[in-house]
């Protein structure tokens, strides 16, 4: 390929810009632009016109074919997680796992799978921001040796409903309502709400859903779930059952409420531009799989049922057992050819996996293949490089749009007898290393009548609610109240908000007390639950708070600076931030730069107007006193310390710099700290404690 300067550059008569191969050629290589039918072309300016000034000529076939193209570039987004960001990268297997399954990628120490993930929000459209509220999913192909498996989960390890045939229901009411098409990308609407609070089966997931993991920090900080029970099948065919945890290497972070509603402002593509950041920059995000596995027995001892989605197994019960590690260490070439175009499938698996009966699952089955035909087109979207299986595919399918393969003979049948005279026969079935479901329960599950009901069991709505809510931090309690105050604040319809807290008081009269005196209305009756919630043990494994990890790996410090700022106290915080592992930010009031107290002109990474301090995790203000008195006028400087401060962020300052937090209304705590090594300390965490003087949480 020729580089940009090999080019000619031409003007034509009408002023335009041609960049041409030169006449001197090379004539012989790729450089020459061509139609799809492989015609180079001669002026990709100019469409051929009768005359200067004249019509445009249908003969024209470079220009109606390059419009026709583009004029077909859109395909239909994906119905739910129609935004989404994705990377490639590997699996890797930490220890063979024969005794519980054959599948092929378990088997040895260190054996890697390369892996496509993509996360996504659900309700929003393709075109929508990273940051609402929302559930994430949170999609792994694994291109196994024995072809695809796809483990197709959400960031959160329940889900709203129990049987598929809801599905539809759910995100009609979580969409944009029918008739206004809007609100885009958010639950807070009369529609989701009702729905919720007429069907308490969701009551659990709301609770997640209202907590701070609905509004994650980064992509890269996300636990993901597989949700449904699955089985593992061992060659000898034993079964057990296991649940999928993906637990991130950073651990889990999520953002405040209203930094995330200003980060939707600041920044459209946060979550995505963070992902691609991070591996651009060599920092690979990390998270490990692991599994909770038990057997038929654990299940029927327990008072939930294990094929109900919207329950989980507490971890305190039984531990994660961490089985390997996924590496995300390469971003798409192109964003449509691979992240618009993957396409997951929860029934792509492989030897030594099986589902399990849970009708949430059962249903998924069939959606997926059946909505990537509608958005790909054709029944052979598997051929698209992103889908196809690393492994040989051979059967008799043949034909279709957009048929990319040329099989070759006449077999396309079997069983045939075309060998006997020389010809290609085709591939066999093989019951030795075929893919072959695992044997049931026929003497409980699997027999009788056809019923549409569900398993008693299911019927407990608000146990696992509960614990939930006993699980978390005075702090992540008050953020989950108050996401209920935000969201039903939203509700047009008198009678929902009073129906949805009848339900909370199943959960706990005290979170519906604080829900129902946000909203300004009466606590309501309690709702008759179908049976009656019990108390489980708490479980800290689900709270973020307890479990933050104090490390400045994979966060950002953001430095303030101006005008005769000292060279060396800015080089002594980015020395201290790099050395524990974070990513300095340097921010200015000009992108340009800022002369420093020495002389020199430090370039800026962002212009402080258009980089506010939610788009980092800690800031530190090093200004001169000059540079301080102009930025205390300056509205962009008092609202990004301000932020930071509300936003229960750490604050290194040095004392120049303390008229600007004084008008910020910064107070002194154990997070407002000087610039020395105090501060890349007190950048590893939040300030819960400061929010409580700050904000009136429900
Ligand atoms: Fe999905 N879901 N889903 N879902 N889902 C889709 O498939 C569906 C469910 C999830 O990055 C669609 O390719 C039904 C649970 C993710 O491309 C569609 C039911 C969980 C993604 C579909 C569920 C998920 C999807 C839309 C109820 C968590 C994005 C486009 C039975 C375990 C994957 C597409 C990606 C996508 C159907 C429930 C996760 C319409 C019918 C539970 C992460 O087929």
């Amino acid at each position: 390929m020729a580089t940009d300067n090999e080019f000619t550059a031409k003007t034509g008569k009408g002023g335009e810009t041609h960049q041409q191969v030169p006449k001197q050629g090379p004539h012989d290589g790729g450089d020459h632009l061509t139609t799809n039918q492989g015609i180079r072309v001669s002026d990709n300016q100019n469409s051929l016109k009768a005359g200067a000034r004249g019509p445009t000529l249908l003969e024209d076939f470079v220009l109606r074919e390059k419009i026709f193209h583009f004029d077909h570039e859109r395909i239909p987004e994906r119905i739910v997680h129609a935004r989404g960001s994705a990377a490639h990268g590997y699996f890797e297997n930490y220890q063979p796992l024969g005794d519980i399954t054959k599948a092929h990628l378990f088997q040895k120490a260190g054996q890697k799978t390369p892996v496509f993930t993509r996360f996504s929000t659900v309700a929003g459209g393709a075109g929508s921001v990273d940051t609402p509220r929302d559930v994430r999913g949170f999609a792994v192909k694994f291109y196994t040796g024995e072809g695809n498996w796809d483990l197709v989960g959400n960031n959160i390890p329940v889900f709203f409903i129990q049987d598929a045939i809801k599905f539809p229901d759910l995100i009609h009411s979580v969409k944009m309502e029918s008739d206004r098409a809007f609100p885009q990308a958010g639950s807070a609407h009369d529609t989701f709400w009702d729905f919720a609070s007429l069907m308490p089966e969701t009551t659990h997931m709301l609770m997640w859903a209202m907590s701070d993991r609905t509004i994650p920090r980064s992509l890269r900080m996300m636990e993901g779930f597989g949700i449904h029970t699955f089985k593992m099948v061992n060659e000898q065919g034993k079964v057990t059952f296991v649940k999928f945890h993906w637990k991130p290497k950073l651990g889990v972070q999520s953002t405040l409420w209203d930094e995330a509603l200003k980060l939707q402002a600041a920044d459209n593509d946060y979550h995505r531009r963070d992902l691609w950041e991070a591996i651009a920059s060599g920092n690979f995000p990390e998270w490990e799989l692991g599994i909770q596995a038990f057997d038929q027995k654990f299940a029927d001892a327990q008072p939930y049922d294990v094929l109900d989605p919207t329950k989980i197994i507490p971890e305190e019960v039984i531990p994660v057992r961490l089985i390997g590690r996924m590496v995300l260490d390469r971003n798409p070439d192109n964003f449509f050819a691979e992240t618009e175009q993957v396409a997951y499938c929860p029934a792509n698996i492989v030897p030594g996996l099986d589902f399990s009966n849970d009708p949430l699952l059962q249903g998924r089955l069939f959606s997926y293949l059946d909505t990537q035909k509608s958005r790909l087109g054709t029944a052979n979207f598997h051929q698209l490089p992103i889908n196809a299986p690393k492994c040989p595919v051979m059967n008799f399918q043949r034909d279709g749009q957009m048929q990319m393969n040329v099989p070759k003979g006449r077999a396309n049948y079997e069983p045939n007898s075309l060998a006997a005279h020389g010809e290609e026969q085709g591939p066999r079935e093989c019951p030795m290393t075929g893919f072959t479901t695992a044997v049931g329960r026929p003497d409980r599950d699997e027999q009788g009548d056809k019923l549409r009901v569900r398993g008693e069991l299911f019927a407990d709505h608000y146990s696992q609610a509960r614990l939930f809510w006993h699980s978390l931090t005075d702090n992540e309690r008050a953020h989950v109240a108050s996401s209920f105050v935000f969201e039903l604040s939203k509700v047009g319809l008198e009678q929902i908000p009073s129906r949805m807290i009848g339900n909370l008081r199943n959960v706990d009269e005290e979170l519906a007390k604080r829900v129902a005196a946000g909203l300004g209305i009466a606590v309501p009756n309690k709702a008759k639950a179908a049976r009656e919630p019990f108390d489980m043990a708490p479980s800290p494994a689900l709270s973020i708070q307890k479990n933050m990890k104090p490390v400045l790996t994979g966060r950002a410090v953001g430095i303030l600076y101006a005008d005769g700022s000292d060279a060396a106290e800015i080089e002594k915080v980015r020395a201290a931030v790099k050395a524990a592992g974070g990513k300095s930010v340097l921010i200015a009031p000009k992108v340009g730069g800022a002369k420093l107290a020495d002389g020199q002109v430090l370039k800026a990474d962002g212009q402080l107007a258009g980089t506010p301090s939610q788009t980092v995790d800690a800031i530190a203000v090093v200004l001169s006193k000059e540079g301080c008195g102009t930025l205390v006028n300056e509205a962009a400087a008092v609202q990004f310390v301000m932020d930071a401060f509300g936003h229960l962020k750490a604050i290194g300052a040095n004392p120049a710099s303390q008229p600007l937090l004084d008008k910020a209304g910064v107070k002194a705590d154990a997070g407002v700290t000087d610039l020395s090594k105090k501060f890349v300390d007190a950048a590893t965490k939040r300030y819960w404690d400061r929010e409580a003087t700050l904000r009136m949480l429900a």
